[in-house]
């Protein structure tokens, strides 16, 4: 009976991973789009045990999130996204990954686009400005006007495609605009630099609209709640 759905909407995963970590808090938006039940599984990073053998058999590179799903071990935020839409295919959120062909290839295509092009200097953004002082590391002047740049750029592109549809894949929200909530709600809200995504009229309004989602809204009050 691989693959029965009905077992799926009822039992829960397991997500691992801190819900600060970006990559983690991807996933979550993912499953609560999809009303996915899940189990949060906390991993101490602070204590390395993302590094700890028994942790690696299930994410090999030591990262977080790890998603377990009855027999299946998975890593990598995007995929593992993927695979709920489509195992959760009939709940939840329907459009979240598309309905045709057509449509998930413009989802996929925007979905690298935030892989590929926005993520890398939004990632090192993050970490410089939000991250580095936590822990209390130098941040790099450097780094973080040569990455202002490139994401500049790379929002002058959405810019254009977010005044010809209502977000990046279509008319619809989808996967696309939900793997960028991470990194942009920590630029927008957590550093002096949400002006690259609220001085774009068209990037402010879509992220107006996507950050106000009750997924994310849960994601965010998952990450100001202190771990129990
Ligand atoms: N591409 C991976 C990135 C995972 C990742 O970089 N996770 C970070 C936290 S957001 C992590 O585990 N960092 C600790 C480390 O790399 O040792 C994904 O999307 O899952």
């Amino acid at each position: 009976m691989a693959g029965a759905t009905p077992m799926a909407a009822t039992t829960p995963v397991n997500v691992y991973g801190p819900p600060l970590s970006t990559a983690v808090s991807r996933v979550l938006a993912c499953l609560l789009e999809k009303d996915a039940p899940f189990q949060l599984i906390p991993v101490n990073m602070a204590k390395g045990e993302h590094k700890s053998p028994d942790y690696l058999k299930i994410q090999p590179f030591g990262q977080v999130p790890a998603f377990q799903d009855q027999s299946i071990n998975l890593f990598e935020s995007r995929a593992i996204c993927r695979y709920v839409c489509d195992q959760y295919a009939s709940q939840g959120y329907r459009g979240l990954y598309g309905t045709n062909p057509l449509v998930k290839a413009s989802i996929d295509q925007w979905i690298e686009a935030e892989g590929q092009s926005f993520s890398p200097p939004s990632s090192l953004l993050v970490f410089q400005l939000v991250f580095a002082p936590r822990m209390k590391i130098k941040q790099d002047e450097n780094v973080i006007n040569q990455n202002v740049e490139k994401l500049s750029k790379v929002l002058d592109v959405y810019e254009k495609r977010l005044g010809e549809s209502r977000f990046l894949a279509g008319d619809e929200f989808t996967l696309a605009d939900l793997s960028h909530l991470p990194n942009a709600q920590y630029l927008v809200n957590g550093t002096d630099k949400g002006e690259l995504f609220n001085a774009r009229k068209n990037v402010a309004r879509w992220w107006d609209e996507i950050s106000t989602r009750d997924s994310w809204k849960k994601v965010v009050e998952m990450q100001n709640s202190p771990p129990a």
